[in-house]
């Protein structure tokens, strides 16, 4: 499919603000691939022979951001092997360098979600996670890290995109999963449905 008929829409939100699981829903409801920048990049790290294994373990472990070559190479190549033209891009731009070269080399968002929700709740959410997740950074010490790398660098994305109006909605994800998506739902069904 060319770029003119792909819409690609930006899930943004803290480590935890619930972005992994709003995205299981709409894919359900509307029909979008959910590419999750971080299952990406964790499928890759554990990928024998992959060259950037130990850079992404290091990144993530360290709560840092992995470079964006790396990241937005594995998203188009998921882009290019699918069948469908509408995409669920959860976790990523991190960066506004990011969000400058995916929307100039791949394709311009669409609109953006940002889920906001306080570090209180999503420390609690992480740390429950982290009792049988396995994951890496699901720990106290990686998501205080995770939480600064979010707010240093990948808030301002938010922030630059909300020059654009209408482009980012904001909405609070403290409460329940279907609280939260009877918010979300209505975006998708005014514009995709
Ligand atoms: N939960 C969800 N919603 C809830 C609700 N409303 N009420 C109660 N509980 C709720 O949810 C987290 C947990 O909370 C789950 O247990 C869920 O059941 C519960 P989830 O939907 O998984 O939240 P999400 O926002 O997806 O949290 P995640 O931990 O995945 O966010 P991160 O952004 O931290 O992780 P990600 O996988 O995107 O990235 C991990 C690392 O990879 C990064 O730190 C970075 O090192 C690297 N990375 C990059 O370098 N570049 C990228 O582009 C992407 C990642
Ligand atoms: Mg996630």
């Amino acid at each position: 499919s060319s770029k003119e008929d792909m819409t690609v829409c930006f899930i943004l939100g803290g480590p935890g603000s619930g972005k992994g699981t709003q995205c299981a829903k709409l894919v359900q409801d509307f029909g979008f691939v959910h590419m999750s920048a971080g299952d990406l990049l964790r499928e890759e790290q554990q990928r024998s022979g992959s060259e950037y294994g130990e850079l992404i373990q290091n990144c993530i472990k360290e709560g840092k951001i992995v470079p964006m070559e790396v990241t937005i190479g594995l998203l188009e190549k998921k882009m290019i092997e699918s069948d469908s033209n509408r995409f669920l891009i959860d976790g990523f731009p991190r960066q506004l360098d990011q969000a400058l070269a995916f929307e100039k080399e791949v394709v311009e968002s669409t609109l953006i979600i940002y889920l906001e929700c306080s570090e209180e709740v999503m420390l609690k959410r992480l740390l429950k996670r982290g009792e049988t997740s396995g994951r890496i950074d699901d720990n106290t010490e990686t998501i205080k890290k995770r939480f600064k790398t979010f707010l240093e660098h990948s808030y301002p994305v938010v922030e630059h995109y909300r020059k654009i109006p209408n482009k980012v909605h904001t909405i609070s994800s403290e409460d329940s999963v279907e609280e939260v998506y009877a918010k979300v739902k209505p975006i998708f069904t005014e514009l995709f449905k």
